[in-house]
């Protein structure tokens, strides 16, 4: 048996301000994965439209996640950064998976159901088919480990009932090529020309809540801004959204246990967890007994020391687009030739004359 060589791959929608949520669930992750791995992080400008068709300044909502990602520490020179629109294998692979992809399985998606709302015949194709465009864009670099928020588990999921799907659709022309390796999935041989992709989805904030219910997922698309710390907020902006944060009137607990039915208490401390580079037990270690007037400026003062640095890179790097622009071209290039790679094999083995 053999193994796929180990690829990383993410994305990143150009649809608003990025929050602290795509920053500890996702692109902290992709600097922490960049040692001794083969990384590829994209902006997923093509996703973007499926949340709204027309983007006022989509140019420069695109430079700004790359923007993120090279401020956080993304060497684009070992790996690679582009957006996903400068590689058209993308939409490419994405119509095959469209026709290996079972409706029944996309109207299981979650996060389908809950941006199309109640009225679904008024949802766009493209939001319908986007875990679909997902799997292609991981699996048109043979991804195999993907960094994200527990969000996109299911999508992930997905993504490896896709692969498999292709897998033992064309099982027969893959052995007729030389394209394909024997892996063991469960405990079944499969002779696969795409990997099983793996989510990497651990730590301790796995999914960031709002700062004004810790029911709700922290998000773009949030109308209150208190809900969410941006990545470009300041340091009054992130003291302020703390301070207001809303919690119980109970102190910290000594013990995790102690955060269970409480979830605002339980999204701080993650959050502080995730910042500090600690696991929540160490956190409560620290501070157990305390009322939230200590806790909360000891979390804006983590915050702004973590973030802080991020922004002025990030508003440096966008005061100059140049250097931005080019990371991006050089990184569709690279990105492209790979893509390419997958896809000669990809139409050989669907039969595709070209
Ligand atoms: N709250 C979150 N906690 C942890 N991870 C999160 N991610 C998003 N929100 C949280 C992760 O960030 C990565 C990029 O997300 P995206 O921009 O591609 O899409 P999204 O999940 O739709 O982001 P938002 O902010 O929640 O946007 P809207 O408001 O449009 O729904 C992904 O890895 C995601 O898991």
């Amino acid at each position: 048996m053999s193994e796929f060589k180990k690829v990383v791959f993410s994305g990143v929608q150009p649809t608003g301000n990025l929050h602290l949520g795509n920053y500890l669930g996702a692109i902290r992750k992709f600097v922490a994965l960049q040692e001794g791995n083969d990384c590829i992080y994209c902006v997923v400008d093509m996703h973007a439209l499926t949340a709204q068709l027309v983007h006022e300044d989509m140019p420069n909502q695109i430079r700004s996640i790359a923007a993120a990602f090279i401020a956080s520490g993304i060497d684009p020179e070992k790996h690679i950064v582009f957006n996903q629109s400068a590689v058209p294998q993308h939409a490419e692979l994405a119509w095959i998976f469209n026709c290996v992809a079972r409706i029944g399985w996309m109207n299981r998606m979650t996060q389908f159901k809950d941006k199309a709302g109640k009225d679904r015949e008024q949802a766009s194709l493209g939001l319908y088919a986007y875990p679909s465009l997902m799997a292609a864009d991981i699996l048109v670099y043979r991804g195999t480990h993907v960094p994200v928020g527990d969000d996109q588990k299911q999508h992930l999921e997905l993504a490896r009932d896709i692969a498999m799907k292709f897998n033992l659709d064309y099982a027969e022309h893959i052995r007729k090529t030389d394209y394909g390796i024997d892996i063991t999935v469960g405990n079944e041989p499969v002779h696969a020309y795409f990997p099983m992709v793996e989510p990497l989805i651990d730590g301790p904030a796995p999914r960031v809540m709002s700062l004004r219910d810790g029911t709700k997922k922290m998000s773009k698309s949030d109308p209150s801004d208190l809900s969410r710390i941006n990545l470009m907020d300041d340091e009054e902006a992130i003291s302020k959204k703390i301070r207001k944060a809303k919690t119980d009137p109970e102190g910290l607990p000594s013990e995790i246990d102690g955060l269970k039915g409480r979830p605002e208490a339980d999204n701080l401390v993650g959050i502080y967890a995730a910042l500090a580079d600690r696991s929540k037990a160490e956190v409560l270690a620290e501070f157990g007994g305390q009322q939230f007037s200590v806790f909360k400026p000891a979390l804006v003062d983590l915050a702004v020391n973590v973030l802080s640095p991020i922004t002025s890179e990030m508003r440096r790097l966008m005061s100059d687009t140049s250097h931005i622009d080019a990371i991006l071209r050089n990184g569709g290039e690279r990105a492209r030739a790979r893509a390419e790679v997958t896809m000669k094999e990809v139409r050989d083995i669907v039969g595709f004359l070209y």
